[in-house]
């Protein structure tokens, strides 16, 4: 009985598991966020070929965050870690403004396909710091986070551009 209880109890303490995929071009900041929001501090990163994954918790969801490099060459590979993913952080570098349509592009691509239709969209405006960064109003305008494909957009933070 006890056994029972103690197996019970464990299954309803177990918590949520979620995956996350997090893109965005080549040095928009992804793998600094990533071991941010694992660590709680910045550490050098180096570009990533390939992809890293951590899992971070927070209450009581567990998130499993993919983090795929972003250099031209990779981002053919991005389709391969959609499955099973229920949200999309998709990371922009505000001061780059040579390259807002490029990532404009890439995100509109990826926001057409099927598998990411249900997907919850998180645009985070990235490298707020730097001098001429875009600011938030901006950056949904230049990806044109308002015409995406049946989605609503609200902007719920400063920094943080949500769309579901
Ligand atoms: N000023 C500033 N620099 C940042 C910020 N976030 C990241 N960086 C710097 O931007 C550079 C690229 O960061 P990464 O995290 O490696 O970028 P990435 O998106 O993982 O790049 P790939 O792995 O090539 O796709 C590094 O030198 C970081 O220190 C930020 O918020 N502000
Ligand atoms: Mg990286």
């Amino acid at each position: 009985m006890g056994v029972f209880f103690s197996n019970l109890f464990a299954r309803l303490l177990k918590k949520k598991e979620m995956r996350l995929l997090m893109v965005g071009l080549d040095a928009a900041g992804k793998t600094t966020i990533l071991y941010k929001l694992k660590l709680g501090e910045v550490v050098s990163s180096i570009p990533t070929i390939g992809f890293n994954v951590e899992t971070v918790d927070y209450k009581n969801i567990s998130f499993t965050v993919w983090d795929v490099g972003g250099q031209s060459v990779i981002r053919g590979l991005w389709r391969h870690y959609y499955v099973n993913t229920k949200g999309l952080i998709f990371v922009v570098d505000c001061s780059d403004h040579e390259r807002i349509e490029m990532a404009a592009e890439e995100l509109k691509m990826m926001m057409e396909e099927d598998e990411m239709r249900d997907v919850v969209l998180l645009v985070l405006a990235n490298k707020q710091d730097l001098p001429k960064a875009m600011t938030v109003s901006e950056l949904t305008d230049r990806l044109g986070l308002h015409t995406l494909r049946g989605r609503q957009v609200s902007e719920r933070h400063t920094d943080w551009v949500y769309t579901h």
